[in-house]
């Protein structure tokens, strides 16, 4: 038997880099279609934020096997839209997954192939479970970076095709002050 050598990495708490983990940048021209105010995207534009880095630990595709990353994802909004990631399903559908909160707060939408979403709260210590088949999007609702950690099976991949085309069934806004989970116009 050809067995793989364990490791240990240590998550730097208050950035959410791992050492040694391949970074993914995402700026918010990387994002064009995704936020419901493009007059506010256009503006934005011309800054081209970071809207979030993911540092990430992946093993080959092969099933029974674990991926883990860190994703920082900035404050900000475009218009009263949070920041949030581009959100997928696994591109093996039945593939779960698990999150957990490191630092600052958010939140993470998900959603059934049917549209039925769900809003769920994160904190500093909140781990959320994502079953099978539930497409998610995390979304920083505070005004620090909010940072997680996420566990995924190795061959789950990533499939955001119907999320770019259609965006999720709710969106997060900030509105009188509020932080508001509400019905996407779009949808
Ligand atoms: C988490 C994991 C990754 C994912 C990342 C960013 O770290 O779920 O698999 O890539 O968030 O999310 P997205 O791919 O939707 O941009
Ligand atoms: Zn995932």
């Amino acid at each position: 038997m050809d067995y793989k050598t364990p490791f240990g990495v240590k998550i730097d708490l208050e950035t959410g880099v791992i050492p040694g983990a391949n970074k993914l940048v995402r700026r918010l021209s990387d994002m064009r279609g995704y936020f419901l105010d493009e007059k506010a995207y256009e503006e934005l534009l011309k800054e081209d934020p970071i809207v979030y880095e993911v540092y990430a630990i992946e093993q080959e595709e092969k099933e029974g096997d674990l991926n883990f990353a860190t994703t920082v994802l900035y404050p900000g909004k475009v218009g009263k839209e949070f920041f949030f990631t581009k959100g997928h399903y696994h591109a093996k559908a039945d593939r779960a997954e698990i999150y957990c909160g490191i630092k600052g707060r958010g939140g993470m939408l998900l959603q059934t192939p049917e549209g039925e979403a769900k809003w769920i709260p994160m904190e500093p210590g909140t781990v959320v479970y994502v079953p099978p088949y539930w497409a998610h999007r995390t979304v920083n609702t505070g005004n620090e970076p909010f940072i997680f950690l996420a566990i995924y099976p190795a061959d789950a991949g990533h499939d955001y095709g119907s999320i770019k085309e259609k965006g999720f069934s709710k969106i997060v806004i900030e509105e009188d002050g509020e932080v508001k989970v509400v019905d996407n116009p779009r949808w």
